[in-house]
């Protein structure tokens, strides 16, 4: 082990290291913007200098102190979003304006001015849907829509923008004092880090002075409030106060600590809002580091004595006030009006994209450690998994599988030939995924060093050579992703020829592109170090880890000459990194708590655009104890992302070593999630192409339940399913509440049924986990589960029909050749309906522009809920052959088993049931 890692270790090894990183009261710009607002001092619009263009509106704001003026931008988007942008009117350089992020063509629909005058105006789409009134003095903009105002930003006066100032050394005493709105007096200048900023033993210094800007909004009626990832908090946002706040800023912290608002390894800048009626959403969209402060100011019913006697009784609606403050860039923000949550997510992903279509392989199970020691023990671990009869599909490589972790190399020792490994796992079928970080060993004889070196291809210091800090490989240097060229270059890496040892079953993983720099200011880059295009680390760096998996995403795609899907996992991330690929939760810890947390950390990145996402199933630091282990297991199996990892100094646990009766266990729960996969790869086929979260909170799918806007130990698999992942030890009950006072659910395993709209107690022992069927759906499974998902290609599907209380239900299958672009190239695809309705189940094209040659059958139906048994059932092909078929019926569980078909899943037919 090499210097620079054991320090890390042992620095590690410790709980969270509180003074490495910083709260609130420690940011200067925070406090430079609490200090302000204790002055008041607003904002005017200037209306008369209000222009129009194609796609815009623009006119000034002044701020009445500072006489700065700010150049204000209004835009309608195409399905109901609203964008405001400020920046200054005339800057003394530019300012820095997230690229990369907004997918490239935003149709604008014109807003045209209704009516106003100086003081007060209004913008209107053609349609009406979407209003804004803005007023003038003090400057507010009131969206409204439907007739009801939604959201007023500006409410509070929290308009703040700190324009950009020639140094204060160079600036006359004179101009100084002219600007009332900061305080910059010497004594004041260090506390408030205008220019320098002490982080640690770091000071960061200011070239551009101090360019913090900051907004509020109002959200009408608003009292939930979810999103803003990543935090390992609770789904539903919480009240800040006025002296805390959501910190978004990548960072790597180790075990990072639950329930707590500190940034960790991913930002998305975008905040939802839901009442009864409405869902809205909040994009903020801004890569330097940003802290948001809620606060929720409940209804309130005035009496008549306090109203006086004009209404008997008077009801003030709740509200919520956001405060969004970042550190430096512009004001550039997208209100998304909904109104549904589906709409939400519509709209989201047409400013940011939607989910990757996944490889079929990477929705199984994914085997990690680090780290997988040799070839011996890859080819030790995979034979375990066939031995015990485990289905897995991809074995995991970390760090220690490089030459002194430099990425893009084999440890000739370890891995002599990695080429002979790689064939080994594509025997059966397996896949192998290897780490590739950010950080570039500094070494003379690495070539991936030295190129970058002579093209320089490296982030930059301060005083203009290449930035050097110390990570695993010891002193590095790091890949500047957000320069175009580098990507390319980097993207090429990954091309056959090029990677040594890489073969097309090869993925990759970017881990530490926070990114991560050990004894740097909060274990990351100084935030002056300088990017392409002479931009400051402090404007993007919460896209820094974005770029990586950007790039990397290009290269495997590149290396098969455009044909196949990539498969990369990203710990650090941003708006937009669901185009890429994955992202796991990073270094949690096996204790209880940590496997209950995964359940609010993924709900919250589904509902903010990354469907593809998962937490280490056992904990990454310290061993569980058995019991969580598999309990972690049976969660992870319905979480869409699903790998087993351990750091490095923890014991092995690899699923059979927990003797019989728990290796019998945690095979069960990765079998179920095989068997489910026909319903998973739909479910990402929808969140691809119809933007919709696989994993979601009951709210979504029950928008109108008040009572279940804060749940979050139960969650849906899309809209068919409701897990309720046991996250306790020695429970032998579970309370499930169970949505929907019209809704039945069935036990996936018992078949038993509840009405909705209540909460059920269900025993537990320690092979259940309680996952319920939504009455009204169909979910299409595979009846056989192979070594992986390869093996399952051509196996039988069965289809379980769980009927409505009206008797009725429907469902989808989504099936392609699971790993290339010809679904989207060559329409090569079966998207396939059922829906059964007056005891006739019917399976027809969903989409008919799709084929593809699948040779699979339906095997079994299952119906739940039928309340009489059949006379008959016979199925009817579309050439109009009827065909009796048998079948078994349970009057007690209400089920009806129709097994031994051979239905081919891609033509149409009907079962009768009479
Ligand atoms: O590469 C080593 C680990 C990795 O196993 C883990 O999953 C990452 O989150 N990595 C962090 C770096 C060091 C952790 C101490």
């Amino acid at each position: 082990m090499e210097a620079a890692e054991k320090e890390k270790i042992s620095v590690e090894d410790e709980a969270v290291d509180k003074n490495i990183f910083r709260d609130c009261s420690k940011i200067a710009f925070y406090r430079r913007q609490k200090q302000y607002f204790s002055k008041k001092s607003t904002h005017q619009a200037l209306l008369d200098s209000i222009t129009a263009s194609e796609d815009s509106t623009r006119f000034k704001i002044i701020n009445e102190a500072s006489k700065v003026p700010l150049l204000a931008e209004v835009y309608g988007i195409e399905g109901n979003i609203f964008r405001l942008k400020i920046n200054e009117a005339t800057p003394l350089k530019p300012r820095y304006e997230v690229p990369d992020v907004l997918i490239s063509k935003l149709g604008t629909v014109r807003l045209i001015s209704c009516s106003g005058d100086a003081g007060n105006l209004v913008l209107a789409d053609g349609k009406g849907n979407l209003k804004c009134h803005i007023t003038a003095n003090p400057f507010k903009v009131d969206l409204v829509s439907e007739e009801e105002v939604v959201i007023s930003i500006n409410s509070l006066g929290q308009l703040y923008f700190e324009h950009l100032q020639i140094p204060h050394k160079q600036r006359a005493a004179k101009e100084n004092e002219e600007d009332a709105s900061i305080d910059t007096s010497q004594e004041n200048q260090e506390d408030l880090g205008l220019w320098e900023e002490k982080c640690g033993n770091f000071v960061d210094v200011k070239t551009n002075g101090p360019a913090s800007i900051g907004l509020d909004f109002c959200l009408h009626g608003f009292e939930h409030l979810y999103g803003i990832p990543q935090h390992a908090e609770s789904h539903q946002l919480k009240n800040t106060g006025d002296e805390d706040a959501y910190r978004l800023y990548n960072l790597d912290v180790y075990g990072y600590k639950i329930h707590d608002k500190m940034g960790i390894y991913g930002s998305i800048p975008y905040l939802l809002a839901h009442k009864l009626g409405r869902t809205i959403g909040i994009f903020w969209l801004n890569a330097s580091e940003t802290l948001v402060e809620i606060n929720t100011e409940p209804a309130v019913e005035y009496t008549q004595t306090q109203m006086g006697p004009v209404a008997a009784k008077q009801k003030v609606r709740s509200r919520t006030h956001v405060h969004w403050m970042s550190e430096s860039g512009i004001i550039d923000v997208f209100l998304l009006t909904g109104p549904t949550p589906s709409d939400i997510f519509k709209q989201y992903s047409h400013l940011t994209g939607t989910q990757a279509m996944p490889p079929l392989f990477s929705l199984g199970y994914h085997q990690c450690r680090w780290n997988y020691e040799d070839e011996q023990d890859v080819k030790a671990v995979d034979a375990g998994f066939d031995e015990h009869d485990i289905p897995y599909d991809v074995m995991w490589l970390d760090i220690e599988h490089t030459e002194g972790k430099r990425y893009f190399t084999w440890d000739k020792k370890r891995f002599p030939n990695p080429k002979r490994m790689q064939e080994l796992l594509r025997s059966k079928k397996r896949k192998l995924v290897v780490i590739s970080d950010p950080h570039i060993k500094i070494d003379p004889d690495y070539s991936v060093y030295t190129m970058a070196k002579e093209q320089g291809f490296f982030v930059k210091n301060r005083e203009g050579g290449d930035f050097e800090g110390v990570c695993w490989p010891g002193l590095s240097s790091y890949l500047d992703f957000t320069n175009p060229k580098v990507r390319e270059w980097y993207s090429s890496l990954f091309a056959f020829p090029v990677y040594q040892g890489s073969t097309d079953i090869l993925f990759i993983w970017n881990d530490m592109n926070e990114p991560s720099v050990f004894r740097g200011p909060e274990q990351t880059m100084q935030k002056n170090a300088i990017h392409h295009g002479n931009w400051e680390h402090r404007e993007l760096h919460n896209i820094y880890g974005f770029y990586q998996q950007m790039a990397t995403a290009e290269g495997l795609i590149k290396r098969s000459k455009g044909k196949e899907r990539p498969f990369v996992l990203t710990r650090s991330f941003f708006a937009g990194s669901q185009k890429y690929g994955a992202v796991w939760t990073g270094d949690n810890t096996a204790e209880w708590s940590y496997l209950k947390i995964s359940i609010p950390m993924l709900l919250t990145l589904s509902i903010t655009g990354i469907s593809f996402c998962g937490a280490d199933v056992g904990g990454f630091i310290g061993n569980p104890e058995t019991e969580l282990l598999v309990r972690w297991y049976q969660a992870g199996a319905y979480q869409p992302f699903f790998r087993g990892h351990a750091t490095m100094n923890t014991k092995r646990r690899e699923p059979w070593l927990f003797g019989e009766e728990h290796t019998r266990l945690i095979r069960e729960a990765i079998r179920e999630r095989y068997a489910l996969l026909p319903y998973w790869y739909s479910l990402f086929y929808h969140a691809h192409v119809a933007s919709q979260p696989v994993m979601r909170p009951l709210w979504i799918e029950f928008p109108d339940e008040l009572e279940i806007f804060g749940i979050e130990d139960e969650y849906m698999l899309g809209s068919a399913l409701l897990v309720h992942p046991v996250t306790e030890p020695k429970v032998t009950m579970v309370d499930v509440f169970l949505p929907g006072s019209n809704e039945v659910w069935y036990d996936s395993k018992t078949f038993a049924h509840w009405e909705g709209g209540c909460t059920v107690k269900i025993p537990v022992a320690l092979d259940t986990i309680p996952v319920f069927q939504r009455g009204g759906s169909v979910v299409p499974m595979k009846t056989t589960v192979g070594k992986s998902t390869g093996w399952m290609a051509n196996s039988p599907y069965g289809l379980r029909v769980a009927l409505s209380t009206k008797g009725s239900a429907v469902g989808e299958l989504y099936l392609d050749d699971g790993h290339s672009f010809q679904y989207l190239h060559q329409t090569q695809f079966l998207h396939r309906k059922f829906s059964f309705c007056s005891s006739v189940l019917i399976n027809s094209s969903a989409d008919q522009r799709g084929h593809y040659p699948s040779k699979c059958v339906v095997e079994e139906i299952l119906v739940l809920g039928l309340r009489k048994e059949p006379s008959s059932v016979t199925t009817h092909s579309s050439d109009g052959k009827d065909q009796p078929v048998a079948f078994t019926y349970c009057a007690k569980t209400s089920t009806l088993s129709l097994k031994k078909l051979s239905l081919n899943i891609g033509t149409d037919w009907e079962v009768h049931i009479k």
